[in-house]
């Protein structure tokens, strides 16, 4: 009788492959018939960096290995789904998931390995600077304008939702660039960062009135930019005058956003969370259009995306309204619509979605739930929305710490009851990178 050829399974999900990856394949295919379980973009999206192969080219890269059998997809950085189902003999990694943050893969994988009676064996991780030059590389390439740029259309039609944090600064754009979270075995992160008129203004300590003007938020945006990767929508407010428009439009497409959102306002434009408390007038549909047309016909790509923000729920001015604005600016060429309301119950933005969708499918279209804060993520993907948009919740919180620590001091006369609200001169140092 001939002896069973054992089973191995190892997850991948790189698209550049070199002699670590090549060399662990080797030892894991000596051990038996090799499956690799290979992340979807999906999951590479939430835990790492956007991929810059797609799933279907890393999965030819990896079969093309010596010593690979078969590539499967693997749906969640979690092994379990697989390892139920392939119940392989060995799963093989390298020694470096022990601990930090993917220990509690590690952990569940050895659970699961349990219940069969699998084996897990790991092998001494790679630490070559030759391969962290060339993720660093990857990394640098993902900043660049052009792969920037055409990133948001790229997460639209890979991800049922995308999910945006508003960012200020330099420190802001890293932390919407680097936070992560693990949760039952999947991981979290913003896909792009939000550029935000309030939080721009509040920084500056001025009132949200376009008064800023563009190149002091494109310098913003510039320093974002600088120390980030992830893609960035604009909030332009109402886009300003068209002959301005079309020349700031034409800056962010060439500095690398991926969009501009403007909204349907005109004159002396107030937040929109004011409401009908201010006195704030919606511009025509024909005028608006117009504007959309000009910004439109001001790109050089395909990848930028010119968004209409519909601001007739925040008026009052009713849901046919709203619909038939948002009917009209897709018309006039717009890539996506906002829908804003400033009531703490969803109905109306749920309403406005189921409405906006029995007519247009494809249409991206985006919320900012700061008042209707309630409805999650999924939630949102179920009624037809695309981009759920974060818009200032970083500002929001910084700003009440700063005052606390401030009174601390002044109360105390000294610093050290402020200390215990501080983040530690390390973690800071380890945030920043290049400065360990
Ligand atoms: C912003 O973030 O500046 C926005 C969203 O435009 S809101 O403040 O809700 O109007
Ligand atoms: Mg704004």
């Amino acid at each position: 009788m001939t002896e069973h050829r054992k089973s191995v399974y190892m997850s991948f999900s790189t698209d550049v492959i070199h002699g670590g990856h090549t060399s662990i394949i080797q030892k894991a295919a000596e051990l038996g018939e090799l499956t690799i379980g290979m992340l979807t973009d999906e999951v590479v999206v939430s835990y790492k960096r956007f991929p810059v192969l797609k799933y279907d080219e890393r999965v030819k890269l990896i079969k093309s290995i010596k010593g690979v059998s078969k590539v499967v997809p693997q749906n969640s950085l979690s092994y379990a789904e697989n390892l139920r189902k392939y119940m392989p003999d060995f799963v093989v990694h390298g020694d470096n998931w022990v601990k930090g943050f993917q220990k509690p893969i590690r952990d569940e994988v050895e659970q699961v390995l349990l219940e069969y009676g699998g084996e897990l064996i790991e092998y001494p991780y790679s630490n070559n600077e030759d391969y962290e030059q060339l993720e660093l590389s990857q990394r640098e390439q993902l900043s660049m304008p052009d792969a920037r740029r055409a990133r948001l259309k790229k997460l639209l039609e890979m991800k049922p939702l995308v999910s945006v944090i508003e960012a200020h600064s330099g420190i802001t754009g890293l932390i919407a660039e680097k936070t992560t979270v693990l949760i039952d075995g999947e991981t979290r992160q913003f896909d792009a960062m939000w550029s935000s008129s309030l939080c721009d203004s509040t920084v500056k300590g001025k009132p949200d009135i376009e008064l800023l003007d563009m190149s002091k938020r494109f310098q913003i945006i510039d320093e974002i930019m600088d120390v980030t990767t992830k893609p960035i929508i604009v909030d332009a407010d109402t886009g300003g005058q068209v002959e301005h428009f079309v020349y700031n439009i034409k800056t962010l497409e060439r500095m690398g956003v991926s969009a501009v959102i403007i909204e349907d306002k005109t004159g002396l434009k107030k937040n929109s969370l004011f409401g009908t408390d201010v006195e704030q007038t919606q511009d025509t549909i024909e005028n608006f259009s117009e504007k959309i047309r000009a910004g439109k016909a001001a790109l050089k790509t395909k990848d930028f995306f010119l968004i209409a923000r519909i601001e007739s729920l925040i008026l009052e001015k009713g849901m046919e309204d709203a619909l038939t604005r948002a009917f009209a600016f897709v018309e006039a060429g717009a890539n996506g619509i906002m829908i804003h309301s400033r009531k703490k119950d969803p109905n109306e933005i749920f309403e406005f979605c189921e409405k906006f969708r029995i007519k247009d499918p494809s249409t991206p279209l985006v919320v900012v739930p700061s008042s209707f804060n309630t409805v999650t993520e999924d939630e949102f993907a179920k009624r037809g929305v695309n981009i759920v948009i974060y818009a200032n919740q970083l500002t929001r919180t910084g700003f009440p710490a700063m005052q606390r620590a401030a009174e601390s001091i002044l109360e105390n006369k000294r610093a050290k009851e402020a200390d215990d609200m501080c983040m530690s001169i390390n973690e800071i140092l380890t945030l920043i990178p290049g400065e360990y």
